[in-house]
């Protein structure tokens, strides 16, 4: 049975590696079972699917997180619980799709940069560190850590399942969802 809930945008920012799909999918997956409507927009995958021809320059990224932040928009105004995974390293172009979308909570996966290399869950730390790969997040392209941001998930100390519980009983608190009931039963 669906459950009635209004839309609200989790964006998930942090480095290449540090846990931002893994959680986004295990949040989404929760809160189906909820009864919700959720759904992941990743940046990766809308990269290679969607806007082959951005760069990862800042105007490439900011221009990214704009069409991630404005497909996110759409789908709150419309009651979707929408799950962001992108590093989104700028503050300000996060802060402006923060305005835009209004129901909004910006939680920071935060693995330290040494973490996330030695996951190197891509290779991408390996390439950087080779010299293949120009512009890497926390090699030799900047993070703008968040500065307030409403839930902080340590996730080279804590467990997805834990971090992802965080998050869902933080939903389920904001939007005050009631577990689904079934009205024949
Ligand atoms: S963002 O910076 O514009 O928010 P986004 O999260 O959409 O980045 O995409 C990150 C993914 O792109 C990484 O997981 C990685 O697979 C790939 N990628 C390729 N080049 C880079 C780079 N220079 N910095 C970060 N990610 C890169």
């Amino acid at each position: 049975m669906r459950t009635c809930h209004p839309g609200l945008t989790l964006w998930l920012t942090g480095l290449s590696g540090s846990g931002k799909s893994t959680l986004a999918n295990s949040v989404c997956e929760q809160l189906r079972v909820l009864g919700c409507r959720a759904e992941v927009l990743d940046g990766e995958i809308l990269r290679q699917e969607l806007w082959k021809d951005l760069d990862f320059s800042k105007s490439g990224r900011d221009e990214n997180i704009r069409r991630i932040g404005f497909l996110a928009e759409l789908l709150t105004r419309n009651d979707v619980i929408v799950l962001v995974a992108a590093i989104s390293p700028y503050r300000a172009v996060r802060d402006e799709v923060r305005a835009k979308i209004g129901s909004f909570a910006e939680i920071y996966v935060n693995a330290s940069a040494e973490v996330c290399e030695r996951r190197d869950t891509k290779g991408l730390y390996k390439r950087a560190r080779r010299g293949e790969l120009k512009g890497l997040t926390a090699i030799d392209d900047p993070y703008e850590a968040p500065e307030q941001p409403e839930i902080v998930c340590k996730t080279d100390s804590e467990t997805v399942e834990d971090s992802a519980s965080r998050i869902v009983t933080y939903v389920k608190k904001r939007l005050q969802i009631k577990p689904a009931t079934d009205p024949e039963v």
